[in-house]
């Protein structure tokens, strides 16, 4: 079985997260330069926002890069084929099962990671085709499963043949040493890149990540069927608050339609979905991405010898 590294033409086992409005091709770029994959996050945009910053990304880097399609977006239909046209070499996917455009990224040589949080969907893309897997555990931000990294990484390692990517709660080598521990051959992060200078998002958001505790973050829509970790504020209190005295769902849509863009590009602490993970309260600088990556691998090629000798 080809590594992660083999399989992406990457230097570092590391995935970014397909983080929507944040995943511009300037990040991206900055990632796949320092050796990891970097990805474009389609999140809610449309297909033609989508394919300019493909033409960007690849302005800006020679390397490896994928696009993430954020599968509840109206437009994924569209982006899913967009990608094959533009020659795009990795897709990865969440919020949703992308079975239905498997056979068509398949067909063109992509290389497929979904992003999955249970073992049943796991074992159902790899029989569709995937070439790996991203198990992502509840500690992550934005939308989110049920089960804890710890949890999750070792039952999916052992339910499927591909390769799984560690993701939740992961931003520091301790985490990644942790994620090779229970038997993944890569992590993905989000979280410890917002804080980074070139990722591209209103300075407000990334002092609300450097300034978090442990503690800091809270989970809206659990009620909704599309729970989602975000950093707490006013709003994302008051949205809890409320869906648990039982407001409707229409309601409670108003106060968080628009809520990620009011974060990313105005900074509104009051009324922003600031999305971060619960490792947020390990993050206390900002850093250049090289840095970031680099250092979350010193030293762990030697621990992964001893790992080898444990199994
Ligand atoms: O997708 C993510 N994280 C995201 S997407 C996003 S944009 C958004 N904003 C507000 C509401 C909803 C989305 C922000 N963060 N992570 C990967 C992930 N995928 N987590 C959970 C899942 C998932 C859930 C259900 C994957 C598959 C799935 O399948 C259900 C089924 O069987 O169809």
């Amino acid at each position: 079985m080809k590594n992660i590294c083999e399989l992406l033409g990457i230097e570092y086992p590391l995935i970014q997260g397909g983080m929507a409005n944040v995943a511009t091709a300037q990040l991206a770029a900055a990632v796949s330069n320092a050796g990891a994959l970097g990805l474009i996050g389609a999140g809610g945009y449309d297909t033609e926002w989508v394919r300019n910053e493909i033409r960007k990304c690849r302005l800006m880097t020679d390397k490896p890069f994928g696009v993430n399609i954020m599968l509840m977006s109206p437009h994924a239909e569209n982006i899913a084929h967009m990608v094959v046209e533009e020659g795009v070499k990795v897709v990865t996917t969440g919020a949703g099962s992308p079975g239905k455009y498997m056979e068509l990224w398949k067909q063109a040589g992509i290389i497929v990671i979904p992003v999955v949080p249970s073992v049943a969907l796991a074992i159902r893309m790899e029989r569709q085709g995937a070439d790996a897997i991203v198990a992502e555990g509840t500690e992550s931000g934005g939308h989110i499963g049920e089960l804890t990294t710890m949890a999750i990484i070792p039952q999916i390692c052992d339910a499927v043949k591909i390769p799984v990517i560690a993701a939740g709660g992961i931003a520091d080598q301790r985490g990644v040493l942790a994620a090779f521990a229970l038997g993944a051959k890569g992590v993905q992060v989000g979280t410890v890149l917002l804080a980074t200078q070139e990722c591209p998002i209103h300075e407000n958001y990334k002092q609300k990540v450097i300034q978090a505790k442990d503690t800091d973050t809270i989970v809206t829509g659990r009620g909704t069927g599309a729970p989602v970790r975000v950093l707490k504020n006013r709003m994302a209190v008051e949205y809890v608050r409320l869906s648990s005295e039982g407001i409707g769902l229409e309601e409670l849509e108003k106060l968080t339609l628009g809520s990620l863009r009011r974060a990313v590009f105005d900074g509104d602490l009051d009324s922003g979905s600031f999305m971060a993970g619960q490792i947020a309260g390990l993050v206390k600088e900002i850093k250049p991405v090289s840095e970031v990556i680099k250092s979350l691998f010193d030293h762990v090629d030697d621990y992964r010898k001893q790992l080898e000798v444990i199994k």
